[in-house]
C-alpha cells in the first residue's frame, strides 16, 4: 500500500529490527513521525538533538543493534554531529535520518537552511547521503544496515528532502538476505600457533573488538598474561591470576610489555587514548588481529597481521590451543605485585577518589552497565574497576565528549529494559546535557546518576598547573544539583558517608525513576 515516504521509512526500519527511535520532530521532518506508532516503534523525545544522538549511541552499545535518530533539517542535524563524531571514533552503529530542503541553489533564506548539510554530516560520519527518491532512501538504509553488520560499525547520515518525505511511495522491499562475511572462514592462525609454541611469556592485549567469551579459557590454556583496553574490560575476568587489567596507560606497562616474548593484540587500535604514549613498548614479535586494514597498517610495527574479527579469531585459536603447552614464564605473584604498585600510583595521581570508587563498586550489581563522562572519577575508575562482563562500561573514549554519560545512559537503560544501568558524571560535564534528566523521569528509568562534584573543572585545573599556567576559567557556579533533580521530578540523595552512598545506590537501582546521587570529595 502506498504511504508517504516518511511513514514507509519507519516501517522499513521496523522490518529491520528497529524498536526505538530517539529524536525531535519539527515541521520539516514531521512526515517521519506519521508512521512511527503504526510501525510499532517507540519514540523517545530528547530535549536536545545532542541528547538524541548520544541516546542512540548508548542504545547501540547496550543492545548491539543500530541506534537510530530522527532529526530536522539544519540545526537538528548539526546538533547531532557531536554524538555522530563520538560514534565514529568508538565504532558505534548510529544512523541519523533527517529531513533536508528540496532546493537550495537558487532559493536562499529558507527555514533551517545552511550552506551544506550533507557535507557537514560527511565530516563526522562514515558517509552522508541525500535520498532524492524513495528507492534511494530504501537503498541507503539497506546499505547502512548491511555495513553495520559487515564492516567496522560507524555512523551514517541520510537526509531526505521534505517533498520526498511527503510524497506517496510504495513500501520498501523486503529485508535483504543477510550477507555472509568473507572473513567468516577461519582465519589462518598457523604462524601464530608456531610462535605460541615457542613463547615463554606470551601476552594478549584485548580491545573492545576482541568480542568473545573464550578469552578466559584461551589465556588459561596458554599460560598467557593479558592486558585489556578500557573498552576491553571484562573479557577475561579480574580473578585470572595473570591479568594485568586495564592498565595500558600506566607508563610502567611498557616495561612489562617489553618483557613479553610474544604480544598478540586483538581488536584494539592501540590508540593515543588507550596508551597515552606513542609506543606500545614491545621488543618482540607483535601479532595484530583486526577487521580494519587501517588498524593493521598503523605505526606499531606488527610482524604478523591477521584481518579477522575478534570472535572468529578467538574461536579458531581456542580450537587449536589444546596442542600448545602452557607457557611458564609469568608468575601470578609478579602480576599481583605490579598491579598493586600501579593502583597506588593511580591513587596518588588523583588522591581521595579510590575509596569512593571501591565502595561504589561494592554496591553495584555485577551485571550493571555503566556510562561514564569525562571526569576524574571515571578516569581513575576505568583503570581500577575490574568488570565482571565485557562491554558493560561505556565511555566517550575517542572523541572525549563532555556530556555523554547521561543521555547515553538513558539510551542504554531503554535498551536494557530494567537491567541495572548507571551513569557517572562530573559536576561541570553534567551541565552539557543535564536537561535530559526530564527524559529519564518521563520514562521512569531506575537510573542511579552519580555526580562527582569537586567544585571545578579539576582535570583541566591540574593540567594548567602542570603547564605552569595560573589556573583560570576552571570554576563554574554549580546549581543545587539535588534540588535541580527534584525539580525535574527525579529523586536525589546527598550521602555523607560511603555506607550511606551504598544504600542510596542500591535503592536507586530499584526506584521507579532516576536518582541523582550527589558526591563530594568530603565523603568519608
Ligand atoms: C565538549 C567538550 N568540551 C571541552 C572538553 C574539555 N574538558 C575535558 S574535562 C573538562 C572538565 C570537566 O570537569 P568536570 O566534569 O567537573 O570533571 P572533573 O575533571 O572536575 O572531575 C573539560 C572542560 C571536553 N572534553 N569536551
Ligand atoms: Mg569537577
Amino acid at each position: 500500500m502506498k504511504k508517504p515516504l516518511g511513514a514507509q521509512i519507519s516501517h522499513m526500519l521496523s522490518d529491520r529490527g528497529v524498536d526505538v527511535i530517539f529524536g525531535i520532530p519539527g515541521v520539516h521532518n514531521q512526515e517521519m513521525y506519521r508512521g512511527i506508532e503504526e510501525a510499532g516503534i517507540r519514540h523517545v523525545l530528547a530535549r536536545h538533538e545532542q541528547g538524541a544522538g548520544f541516546m542512540a549511541d548508548g542504545y547501540a552499545r547496550a543492545s548491539g543493534k543500530p541506534g537510530v535518530a530522527y532529526v530536522i533539517t539544519g540545526p537538528g542535524l548539526l546538533n547531532t554531529l557531536t554524538p555522530l563524531a563520538q560514534a565514529y571514533s568508538d565504532s558505534v552503529p548510529v544512523l541519523a535520518i533527517s529531513s533536508c530542503l528540496d532546493e537550495t541553489a537558487s532559493r536562499k533564506g529558507q527555514l533551517h537552511q545552511m550552506r551544506d548539510q550533507e557535507g557537514a554530516a560527511a565530516t563526522v560520519c562514515d558517509w552522508s547521503e541525500t535520498a532524492h527518491t524513495a528507492a534511494a532512501a530504501y537503498g541507503l538504509i539497506e546499505r547502512a544496515f548491511e555495513e553495520f553488520e559487515l564492516a567496522r560499525p560507524r555512523p551514517k547520515a541520510i537526509q531526505v528532502p521534505i517533498a520526498q518525505l511527503e510524497a506517496l511511495a510504495d513500501p520498501a522491499p523486503f529485508p535483504n538476505q543477510p550477507a555472509l562475511r568473507l572473513t567468516a572462514q577461519d582465519p589462518d592462525i598457523a604462524p601464530v600457533l608456531s610462535l605460541l609454541n615457542l613463547a615463554r611469556r606470551p601476552l594478549f592485549i584485548l580491545g573492545g573488538g576482541a568480542r568473545s567469551n573464550l578469552w578466559r579459557q584461551i589465556v588459561t590454556q596458554l599460560g598467557a598474561a593479558c592486558f585489556t583496553t578500557y573498552a576491553g574490560r571484562g573479557q577475561v575476568g579480574a580473578d585470572y591470576p595473570l591479568n594485568f587489567g586495564a592498565t595500558l596507560a600506566r607508563p610502567g606497562s611498557a616495561a612489562v610489555i617489553g618483557s613479553a616474548d610474544l604480544v598478540i593484540a586483538v581488536g584494539t587500535e592501540l590508540a593515543e587514548v588507550d596508551l597515552w604514549r606513542e609506543d606500545l613498548g614491545h621488543s618482540t614479535t607483535l601479532v595484530r588481529v583486526d577487521l580494519d586494514p587501517q588498524v593493521l597498517s598503523d605505526g606499531q610495527r606488527a610482524l604478523i597481521k591477521l584481518q579477522a574479527d575478534g570472535t572468529s579469531f578467538a574461536k579458531t585459536l581456542w580450537s587449536a590451543t589444546e596442542g600448545v603447552k602452557p607457557a611458564t614464564g609469568w608468575s601470578a605473584e609478579e602480576v599481583t605485585k605490579t598491579r598493586a604498585r600501579w593502583r597506588a600510583e593511580a591513587d596518588a595521581e588523583r588522591p581521595g577518589i579510590l575509596p569512593v570508587i571501591d565502595a561504589l563498586r561494592a554496591a553495584v550489581p555485577p551485571d550493571a552497565m555503566i556510562y561514564s563522562d569525562m571526569t576524574q572519577f571515571a578516569y581513575l575508575a576505568k583503570e581500577v574497576w575490574d568488570m565482571h562482563y565485557p562491554h558493560h562500561w561505556h565511555h566517550p573514549t575517542g572523541f572525549g565528549t563532555l556530556g555523554y554519560a547521561l543521555p547515553a545512559g538513558i539510551g542504554g537503560a531503554v535498551a536494557r529494559g530494567g537491567k541495572p544501568t548507571m551513569v557517572i558524571a562530573g559536576d561541570y560535564g553534567f551541565h552539557y546535557t543535564m536537561q535530559e534528566l526530564g527524559v529519564a523521569v518521563e520514562l521512569g528509568l531506575s537510573l542511579p546518576i552519580i555526580i562527582w562534584d569537586n567544585g571545578k573543572l579539576k582535570e583541566i585545573e591540574e593540567s594548567m598547573q602542570r603547564a605552569q599556567i595560573a589556573p583560570n576559567a576552571v570554576i563554574a557556579r554549580n546549581p543545587d544539583f539535588c534540588a535541580m533533580a527534584n525539580a525535574f521530578g527525579a529523586a536525589s540523595a546527598a550521602p555523607a558517608s560511603l555506607t550511606e552512598m551504598q544504600e542510596a545506590v542500591r535503592a536507586a537501582f530499584t526506584a521507579k525513576g532516576p536518582t541523582l546521587i550527589y558526591l563530594t570529595p568530603d565523603i568519608v
